[in-house]
């Protein structure tokens, strides 16, 4: 079993090439530090971009929401003076009220995933990391803001200082995601943001113990390409908090709990500097434009991933 760690879209992107692969069985642990109650509705952004992503519904120009979407919801909750910020789609407005009702009926987030993914037909076993409240604070100089008002309403437009994650101390790894630790085979971080889409699961209680201990072949696929993020603010991040903007910074962030690392080509000359922090390194074509370059992307990691097991 391949077990993968992912945020946003770049994560969702790469386990989705993974659920492609024949006879790989795939369980992907989900960051929920960006969930939110937003208009009386639990909103898991994550969770839905990966299960989106994994069903082939997923809006190919935003990453997030459904394609095809109409907006009656977001027009008619403005004639009532409702904040029109954060953008419902009225299809997507399904799973947020089904969520919603099955979380206050006492189900916990883990169990409504795996309903939600059932109903789009998804093999793969989509795990929030936790099923306890864990949410990412952005600290900045104006002060403490809301991952979603930081991210979404303000644009990630005031520079971050750094990020706290709420509620982090009291947060448990669920069963599943136990147990999908203890049955993997390979583990893949994503290509997601280390700060607030990876940095979350790591500080959910014992995950980041687990994974420093794991027996098995660990690979990062950089987020970085050539200095850039591919999307989101993660090169912006980076920045910030005074580290350059390069795969060599995800390789040292991410010491002590992969073997590996998977870089662009337009990376190759960072190989040397990371295989001398003792990673292995692959250097391929990581930017995943198509659902080919997903499945290409994630075949090859996989076969790095036996080859380094053989090793
Ligand atoms: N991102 C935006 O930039 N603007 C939005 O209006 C927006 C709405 C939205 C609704 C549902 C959902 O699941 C995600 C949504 N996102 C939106 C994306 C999301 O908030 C962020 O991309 C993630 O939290 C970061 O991974």
């Amino acid at each position: 079993m391949i077990l993968a760690l992912a945020g946003g879209v770049g994560g969702a992107r790469l386990a989705r090439g993974l659920a492609q692969i024949d006879g790989a069985e795939l369980s992907i642990v989900v960051n929920t530090g960006d969930d939110f109650d937003h208009l009386g509705l639990r909103i898991c952004p994550d969770l839905d971009t990966v299960t989106y992503t994994l069903a082939g519904i997923a809006n190919p120009h935003t990453g997030w929401g459904i394609a095809g979407e109409t907006w009656n919801f977001m027009t008619q909750n403005a004639v009532l003076g409702e904040p029109d910020w954060f953008r419902l789609g009225d299809r997507d407005l399904a799973t947020h009220v089904l969520r919603s009702r099955m979380l206050r009926e006492g189900r916990t987030l883990t169990e409504v995933t795996t309903h939600l993914a059932g109903r789009f037909g998804i093999a793969a076993a989509i795990l929030p990391m936790t099923d306890a409240p864990l949410r990412t604070r952005v600290e900045t100089a104006e002060g403490e803001l809301d991952f979603q008002d930081y991210f979404v309403r303000r644009q990630c437009n005031v520079p971050i200082t750094g990020l706290r994650f709420d509620g982090a101390a009291g947060a448990q790894a669920t069963r599943e995601v136990v147990s999908a630790l203890d049955r993997a085979q390979a583990i893949i971080f994503c290509p997601s943001n280390p700060y607030v889409s990876i940095d979350p699961i790591l500080a959910v209680g014992g995950l980041r113990s687990r994974l420093e201990q794991c027996a098995v072949p660990r690979i990062a696929v950089s987020p970085i390409i050539g200095g850039k993020a591919v999307k989101g603010p993660a090169a912006k991040m980076m920045a910030e908090l005074g580290h350059a903007v390069s795969s060599l910074t995800v390789a040292k962030k991410y010491l002590g709990l992969i073997d590996a690392m998977v870089i662009d080509r337009e990376d190759a000359h960072l190989a040397h500097a990371i295989e001398a922090l003792g990673l292995r390194v692959l250097t391929t074509q990581t930017l995943m434009r198509t659902l080919e370059d997903s499945r290409v992307l994630a075949d090859e990691t996989l076969q790095f991933a036996q080859a380094l097991a053989a090793h």
